[in-house]
C-alpha cells in the first residue's frame, strides 16, 4: 500500500520487522505489576524498553565488532492484561511454551520480576534442566510476603521448590545481590544456591568471571536481570531501588563471562518502572538487551 512509504507501523523491540517463522528470537512484554509495594508503575516498563530500544545503535560497545543489526528478532507486544495474577501467569507460561515449541528463544520485557516464575517452568517442563544466572539486587527468596504467595518478592522460592518437587535439575546463580533477610539467607543455603553480593562483583572480578564461566559451560541458560541490580545512579526508575549496586559495565561483564559453549534458553530484562526518571532505566535496559544479543548472536553465528 502506498502509505506505507510514508508511515511507521507500531513500535518493535529495536525496531525489528522480522515475521515471526523467520526470526530466532521472539519478543514479548508483562504489563503487569499489582504485586509490588513500593514503586508501582513497571506495568509501563515494556513500552518504556521498546521505545528507548528504537533510539539507540544497534552496534554493540562491548564487542566492537558485533552489532544486533541483522538480529532475527520478532517483537510479538504484549500479554493481554487482566487483573487476576494466576490467570498472568498462565498467560506467561503459554506465550513462553508456544514460543520455545516453534524453536525460538523468548525475550520478555517486564513488568516485575514474579513473571520469570511461569517463563522458567514452561522451559523446565520442556528441558527438565536450566542453568539460571540471575543479575538482581534482591534474591526473592521469601517463601511468602505480605500476606501474597506468589509475587516478585518470592518467585525464585517458589520456582525452586517446585524444580526441586518435580526432579528438574536446576543450577542457579544470583549475582549483585545486596538486600536479604534471615530467611532468605536460610533459604540460599537449602536450595544450594550460589551467590556474589555487588561488592563482591566488583572487589573479586576475575574470581567470579571464572567461576561464572564454570557454571555455564556447555549449559542451557536462562538470563534472567532485574535491572534494580543496577546501581540507582545508572537505573533509578526501578520498583525496589538499592543503593550500593552495579554499574552497567560490571553487569555487562559479568555477563560476558557466560562460556561462549552455553546455549540461551531465555532472557528477561524486569522491573523497569520509567515513571521514577527521564528514561535512564529504559535506556539501561535497552542497551544490556542489545549487548547480551550482540553476544549470543555472534556466537549462533560461530556455531
Ligand atoms: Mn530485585
Amino acid at each position: 500500500m502506498e502509505l506505507d512509504f510514508f508511515i511507521k507501523g507500531r513500535e518493535t523491540l529495536f525496531g525489528s520487522e522480522y515475521s515471526y517463522q523467520d526470526s530466532d528470537y521472539i519478543s514479548f512484554g508483562v504489563p503487569y505489576d499489582l504485586t509490588s509495594t513500593y514503586r508501582i508503575g513497571s506495568r509501563y516498563g515494556p513500552r518504556a524498553v521498546r521505545e528507548a530500544s528504537g533510539n539507540i545503535e544497534l552496534n554493540s560497545v562491548v564487542n566492537p565488532f558485533s552489532s544486533i543489526e541483522n538480529l532475527k528478532l520478532h517483537d510479538l507486544g504484549d500479554v493481554i492484561f487482566c487483573y487476576r495474577l494466576s490467570r498472568m501467569l498462565r498467560r506467561v507460561y503459554n506465550v513462553v511454551r508456544l514460543i520455545i515449541s516453534s524453536g525460538k528463544t523468548p525475550i520478555m520485557l517486564g513488568g516485575e520480576h514474579t513473571f520469570t516464575l511461569p517463563a522458567i517452568l514452561a522451559i523446565l517442563r520442556r528441558t527438565q534442566k536450566v542453568t539460571l544466572v540471575i543479575l538482581d539486587a534482591h534474591f526473592d527468596l521469601r517463601s511468602e510476603y505480605l500476606d501474597l504467595k506468589i509475587c516478585h518478592a518470592t518467585y525464585l522460592y517458589h520456582l525452586l521448590r517446585r524444580a526441586k518437587s518435580r526432579g528438574w535439575e536446576i543450577e542457579v546463580a544470583v549475582i549483585g545481590v545486596r538486600a536479604y533477610d534471615k530467611e532468605e539467607l536460610d533459604n540460599v543455603e537449602s536450595f544450594g544456591v550460589e551467590y556474589f553480593t555487588a561488592p563482591n562483583v566488583v572487589r573479586e572480578r576475575e574470581d567470579i568471571r571464572k567461576r561464572i564461566n564454570e557454571l555455564t559451560e556447555d549449559k542451557m541458560v536462562y538470563l534472567s536481570v532485574d535491572v534494580d541490580v543496577l546501581d540507582p545512579a545508572y537505573a533509578p526508575g526501578v520498583g525496589n531501588p538499592e543503593p550500593l549496586g552495579l554499574s552497567l559495565l560490571d553487569a555487562l561483564e559479568v555477563i560476558n563471562s557466560i562460556s561462549p559453549s552455553a546455549s540461551l534458553a531465555g532472557l528477561d530484562v524486569m522491573e523497569v518502572s520509567p515513571l521514577y526518571d527521564k528514561g535512564e532505566s529504559s535506556l539501561a535496559a535497552a542497551r544490556l538487551l542489545a549487548e547480551v544479543l550482540a553476544l549470543f548472536s555472534m556466537r549462533r553465528v560461530k556455531a
